[in-house]
């Protein structure tokens, strides 16, 4: 098996998913800043020209980090980061897209709306990060309220692939140097739980 990687967001999911299984699997390094991705020969591999991708061993190829991340769970089942039964599972999931859609998707956003390196690849619109922006602590405001109940992760009782994709938010909002307001006591009390997480921790000392 092999992850054509580099330390950007989506690949962090992929990163910490292997890390909390203890799993290894060998990369090969893509330079993305240096445009690698958008190279007749990596489009060739994916479309979209994106990572992460993972290659089998058979050489079949998945793309899509959240797919990446349900074949792994499926090879490597324990711990469950994906949930256990069919309730638990679709959960997961619930959690998942609602925090990618309104946490990690909205930020990013923003990123791909001001930062230079996707100007030829998305038509940018600033009046639409800004409005992504101006949504961003009405979205962690929800998480707040979410979180109230006291709950450690955002899915229950176990961390899962929904706190993964709050950490490639976190990242995110690092790059841009901005961090969700002090105020959101319960989703502070989340940021702190994951990141003092080793497997996140290791990502965030790569960046720095
Ligand atoms: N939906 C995809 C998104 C992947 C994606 O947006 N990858 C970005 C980095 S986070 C990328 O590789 N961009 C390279 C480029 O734009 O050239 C996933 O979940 O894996």
């Amino acid at each position: 098996m092999k992850l054509y990687d580099a330390l950007t967001p989506n690949s962090l999911r992929v990163h910490v998913f292997l890390a909390e299984k203890g799993i290894d699997v060998a990369r090969q390094p893509i330079n993305v800043l240096g445009g690698e991705t958008r190279t007749p020969t990596f489009l060739a591999i994916n479309s979209l020209g994106e990572l992460p991708v993972l290659e089998a061993d058979d050489g079949r190829i998945l793309t899509e980090s959240v797919a990446i991340c349900r074949y792994l769970e499926e090879l490597h089942p324990e711990p469950r980061l994906m949930g256990r039964d069919a309730y638990d599972q679709a959960l997961v999931e619930m959690w998942n897209r609602r925090i990618e859609q309104h946490i990690f998707g909205s930020i990013g956003a923003v990123a791909r709306h001001t930062l230079g390196f996707f100007a030829d690849k998305v038509e940018q619109m600033p009046d639409y990060a800004a409005s992504q922006m101006r949504l961003f602590d009405k979205n962690w405001a929800w998480l707040d309220r979410e979180l109230a109940d006291g709950r450690p992760f955002v899915a229950g009782e176990r961390f899962t692939i929904a706190d993964i994709t709050g950490m490639a938010a976190l990242f995110v909002c690092a790059i841009l140097d901005k961090s969700p307001s002090n105020a959101f006591a319960h989703a502070k009390r989340w940021m702190e739980t994951v990141k003092a997480r080793e497997s996140f921790a290791a990502e965030m000392a790569k960046a720095a």
